[in-house]
């Protein structure tokens, strides 16, 4: 089957050596699509967890190999470090294989848009990365992923009751809100000093596309969960792409036999609907 050609594909927060790692997703992700450029952007090896509790099984490995293979044959692969790969950053500048090592780059987009690339550690002030889902709740963190991505396909058939809004913004939901939007805030302020369009990063397992003032943000999420990743199309349109969920659609539409069908809505949100 053809593969899904892209100009560039931003993934972190992979998370190699952990027990979490979604490698076989990722391994078929990288072997359905094919890209000029591929960014590694950070937490890719997990090499803080290792230190604790060694994990490493042959789908781990298989991941590397595909990424040195794939730099091997002809694909630019940049790995940017993040915070659990940390020690890598003292290989900026240099290759491992033909994959380069760097600690950010600014990638121009086939129309123009210059964005900073970076794993995001830095506009965590408090460095929690994932850690502030202990305190906000697994379950809830879900549902706002969930409801994050569904929403704008939802919103038209979805009456919400009119409290629900001041009641999310005084929950544990609306604390996690304002906690991104504030990472957010950082990211694209960092973009506007340095006179660029945006910035992509990933950190906080959170993908998410988003304008704030005239500025990009563009989270690729992580592996680990949600299983997403940025991709630039060939006329630079920038799409976050849930491969757990959009798979066969996207694989469907490239063979050419059907037309992507938009994602059903979820079960809680048609619970919600009937509650309005
Ligand atoms: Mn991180």
């Amino acid at each position: 089957m053809d593969r899904l050609r892209f100009r560039s594909i931003f993934i972190s927060d992979v998370h190699l050596g952990t027990r979490d790692c979604r490698a076989d997703f990722l391994l078929d992700f990288l072997r359905s699509t094919r890209c000029e450029q591929l960014y590694l952007v950070g937490d890719i090896i997990d090499l803080e967890a290792m230190e604790q509790a060694p994990y490493w099984p042959a789908r781990h490995s298989e991941v590397l190999a595909e990424f040195l293979d794939l730099a091997a044959r002809g694909t630019a692969v940049t790995y940017i470090p993040g915070n659990h790969d940390a020690s890598l950053r003292g290989l900026a500048g240099q290759r491992l294989g033909a994959i380069e090592v760097a600690l950010d780059a600014i990638h121009t987009t086939a129309d123009g848009k210059r964005l900073r690339v970076s794993h995001g550690d830095e506009f965590d002030p408090e460095h929690q990365g994932k850690t502030w889902l202990t305190w906000f709740g697994d379950y809830a963190y879900r549902l706002v992923c969930l409801a994050n991505r569904k929403l704008n396909a939802v919103r038209k058939r979805l009456r919400l009751p009119y409290f629900a809004l001041s009641i999310l913004a005084k929950s544990r939901i609306g604390k996690a809100l304002a906690y991104i939007r504030h990472y957010e805030s950082l990211a694209t302020a960092r973009a506007r000093e340095l006179g660029l369009d945006g910035q992509i990063c990933g950190h906080i397992h959170f993908g998410h596309l988003a304008e704030h003032d005239g500025m990009l943000y563009l989270n690729d999420g992580d592996w680990v969960e949600h299983c997403t990743a940025l991709v630039e199309h060939l006329d630079g349109t920038l799409e976050l792409l849930h491969w757990s969920e959009r798979r066969a659609a996207l694989m469907r539409a490239a063979a050419g036999e059907s037309r992507p069908q938009p994602a059903p809505i979820p079960a809680w949100a048609q619970i919600l609907s009937a509650r309005g």
